[in-house]
């Protein structure tokens, strides 16, 4: 079992992630934490805040000479905003805690219920933590399950498909070449023609003072059959590659190969059908069932997709009500991004490559990476045979 705890305010001092569980022997390094930060921190229509931030990370334990020991991992990210918030976000009495209170909630965002929940009449104290800032310490976790996932040659490709009312369907391509189309492009999104239609609604959004939120699809290839479970609920990797996925800020929907569509459509055209060849063994020629069947992989690609919707902290804001003097108000903020899907959708990938790991280790896990490629192999074998 692995797991991962993230900790650390959005204009704190640094971002932590202490990830548990890892077998030993894994080569990682800083490099491929730092690729994925890097990417995340990418986009179209990002705001100010990512001009003061490069994410990087530093490793404080767990690692040794380039491999994984097996002992907790402990993570870094600097926020190199804390700069400008030191006093502010002191963790001593001596804080300035009267400067840049928050009083008014925005609508979509935790902040009022946050407050009430923890019954702070400072909604900073909610923001700092609710904020997707926290996403950094998510990436670099899951980097590391897609470096273990690498070397069992399982490959995690995200790619975004819709900006607000701009939709693509992306194409079907080699993992490689999808993954290069996607990184060539400003928005991760591997169809330069809807690429460029979503650019300028983010234009135009940014234009009014408004935020956009669209879907990515997070694709998982070189996975056998049978990774998850049918057995108890829990096992399901359906259900935890949406509960994953809907863990990430402002995820509101996720759909498994057809989705929702499938709802509509009669069970002789949702279900995949079943061929057998000595060269491939058991294959399908379609994929609606997105490579999960009964909880569990089929051996075809995993496809999921997330909605995520705009941005709640908006230049043209909704109405709401000061918490001090219970007025209604509509105010406008400093800074915001316009739109964050090509981050979520690296935050999903990273989302999706953790609970993929986890299934897998679950399956074919050993303290040593050399055990688990060891068991991977035995059954690669054993499906071939089937
Ligand atoms: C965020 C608000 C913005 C974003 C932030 C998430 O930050 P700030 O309030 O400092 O301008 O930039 O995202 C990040 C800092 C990040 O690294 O992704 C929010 O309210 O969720």
């Amino acid at each position: 079992m692995i797991r991962f705890l993230t900790a650390g305010e959005s204009h704190g001092p640094v971002l932590t992630a202490v990830v548990e569980g890892f077998p030993a022997g894994l080569p990682v390094t800083a490099t491929h934490i730092d690729e994925q930060l890097k990417r995340r921190q990418g986009g179209y229509g990002r705001g100010g805040r990512m001009k003061i931030e490069s994410d990087r990370v530093a490793i404080l334990s767990g690692i040794r000479g380039g491999y994984t020991l097996g002992s907790p991992i402990s993570l870094s990210i600097e926020n190199r905003d804390w700069a400008n918030w030191r006093e502010i976000m002191d963790p001593g009495p001596g804080a300035l805690l009267a400067e840049r209170v928050v009083t008014r909630p925005r609508p979509g965002h935790a902040d009022l219920p946050g407050a009430i929940k923890y019954s702070h009449r400072d909604m900073r104290n909610v923001l700092e933590r609710s904020s997707a800032r926290e996403t950094a310490a998510r990436v670099a976790a899951g980097a590391l399950a897609r470096r273990l996932l690498e070397e069992l040659g399982v490959r995690v490709v995200g790619l975004v498909t819709a900006i607000g009312q701009v939709q693509s369907n992306p194409r079907e391509l080699p993992p490689e070449q999808l993954a290069g189309m996607a990184a060539a492009s400003e928005l991760y999104c591997p169809d330069s023609i809807a690429e460029k239609e979503m650019i300028k609604a983010i234009d135009k959004a940014r234009e009014d003072g408004d935020s956009l939120g669209g879907v990515f699809e997070i694709r998982v290839y070189g996975l056998p059959p049978g990774v998850g479970g049918f057995a108890q609920w829990d096992r399901r990797l359906d259900g935890r590659l949406a509960g994953a996925l809907m863990g990430i800020q402002a995820i509101k929907g996720v759909e498994v190969g057809l989705g929702f569509e499938a709802a509509a459509m009669p069970g002789s055209r949702v279900h995949d059908d079943i061929f057998y060849s000595g060269e491939r063994g058991y294959y399908r020629k379609d994929n609606g069932a997105g490579g999960i069947e009964g909880g569990m992989t089929n051996g075809e690609t995993v496809v999921v997709k997330a909605a995520m919707k705009p941005i709640p902290t908006l230049y043209k804001p909704k109405q709401s009500v000061d918490i001090e003097t219970k007025e209604v108000f509509v105010a406008s903020v400093e800074r915001s991004d316009v739109c964050a899907v090509p981050a979520a959708c690296v935050v999903g990938e990273a989302a999706v490559a953790w609970e993929i790991a986890g299934a897998c280790l679950e399956k074919f896990g050993g303290d040593t990476l050399a055990e688990i490629k060891e068991r991977w192999s035995l059954y690669l074998a054993k499906v071939r045979q089937f």
